[in-house]
């Protein structure tokens, strides 16, 4: 991964019409990765809704990623996958050194899985808190377990955490180690993007 990596402010999109107009409000916010994440979409819907948001994406000096997908990820600056998806490796390896590639962890158990950890740029800790916007997540975290991960990858990889993130605890969740909070409604749901995604961003970074 050769790009700058800015964890702190993470938007995970859900889909919308105008779609487009809130990623560039949270861009101007401060965020600096978005995720498209539409699990209906077809990867031709993907690879053009990645033709649009890139340009948005790289005139904030943002990363672009996408879920999963990794024929439309190509088109992207990287994939998050998660432990039901295709391996880390295997996204490195079909993407190349320069993407990023970012893992979400659902179980401690998988920070023992060592080629998975060097294919990877960054963790996600998923879920920290229970959401509507994911009822079928896996047992939450909590702080203690984005505690727990921190310990065991400090220094080595950065860790975001997701899940129930707002401006009133993303605060808690830098202080137990996070590098960054990843969002959808926190960003999403908001009548004024721009304004809450400065607000995580002050919130984590005060
Ligand atoms: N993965 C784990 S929780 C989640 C995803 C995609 C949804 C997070 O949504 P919100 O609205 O920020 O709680
Ligand atoms: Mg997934």
């Amino acid at each position: 991964m050769s790009r700058r990596l800015d964890l702190a402010v993470y938007l995970v999109t859900t889909p919308r019409p105008d779609l487009e107009t809130v990623v560039e409000q949270a861009l101007r916010g401060g965020v600096g990765v978005v995720q498209l994440r539409d699990k209906r979409a077809s990867t031709a819907q993907l690879r053009s809704q990645v033709a649009r948001l890139r340009p948005l994406c790289e005139a904030h000096g943002a990363t672009l990623l996408v879920d999963d997908d990794l024929a439309a990820a190509g088109l992207a600056h990287g994939v998050h996958v998660g432990p039901d998806d295709v391996h880390p490796v295997d996204a490195r390896l079909a993407l190349g050194p320069d993407a990023v590639v970012g893992w979400s962890l659902t179980d401690l158990a998988q920070l023992d899985d060592e080629a998975a950890l060097t294919a990877c740029d960054y963790l996600a800790v998923s879920p920290v808190w229970p959401t509507p916007t994911k009822p079928e997540a896996d047992a939450p975290w909590g702080l203690e377990g984005v505690r727990a991960v921190v310990a065991r990858v400090a220094g080595r990889l950065p860790v975001v955490a997701i899940g129930g993130i707002d401006a009133q605890n993303a605060g808690a969740v830098a202080g137990a180690g996070a590098d960054g909070v990843c969002v959808v409604s926190a960003i999403c749901a908001s009548q004024d993007p721009r304004a809450a995604a400065a607000a995580l961003r002050v919130a984590v970074n005060p």
